[in-house]
């Protein structure tokens, strides 16, 4: 139920966890129907893919997480749901994390607004999951920054998530220049064979 959530997220921020057994990076959806754009499909990555691409792990028990870089994914719904917003991003720091990908869509995109604000000064960088809410995601007034990408593309909200945990890990910003190299390999590639 939304209390057993959100006595989990108190009970994890009141315990003292080394910070390489807390996620790095929270994963919040609005809807399970976001689940698509947000964790990647055959025909388009998500944040998932870019950051197991980067070597980061899945938290899926706290008692049990890997040590190491890690992330944790959660559907946090702004209307259905609104004390799992607040006890998930008031409790974000506490719990560990250092960057939430946020991503909601349709008419009420409101999660990844509201959690930037509740969550400050942790970034939040918002994926409006539909076209139409861009507005909505990369909205907010003056003293309430969020960082968004374009609708749907929450695989560079995964690679800006971890380029601002790599501005203080030498570690990361290598993954991230080798991930880059790859990237650009491929596209020589593929040049190459168009002349081939
Ligand atoms: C938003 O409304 C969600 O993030 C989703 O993108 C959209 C539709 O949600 P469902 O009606 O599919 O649950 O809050």
């Amino acid at each position: 139920t939304v209390t057993d959530l959100v006595d989990l997220f108190e009970s994890e921020a009141d315990r003292d966890r080394p910070s390489e057994e807390t996620p790095d990076v929270g994963i919040v959806m609005g809807s399970d129907s976001d689940l698509d754009v947000m964790m990647g499909t055959e025909d388009e990555k998500g944040a998932y893919d870019a950051l197991t691409d980067l070597g980061f792990a899945e938290v899926t028990d706290y008692d049990d997480a890997p040590v190491g870089y890690s992330f944790e994914t959660w559907v946090v719904s702004a209307h259905r749901t609104p004390d799992l917003m607040y006890a998930y991003a008031e409790t974000a720091a506490d719990r560990g994390l250092d960057v939430i990908i946020a991503g909601a869509g349709g008419k009420s995109a409101d999660l990844p607004n509201m959690t930037a604000s509740l969550a400050y000064p942790i970034p939040v960088v918002g994926v409006p999951v539909q076209e139409k809410s861009v507005d909505s995601v990369i909205g907010m007034p003056t003293g309430a920054p969020i960082t968004a990408v374009d609708a749907g593309k929450s695989y560079n909200a995964g690679l800006s998530a971890v380029q601002m945990l790599a501005t203080d890990d030498d570690e990361l910003a290598r993954r991230l220049r080798d991930l880059h190299a790859d990237q650009s390999a491929g596209v020589a590639d593929v040049s190459r064979e168009l002349h081939e």
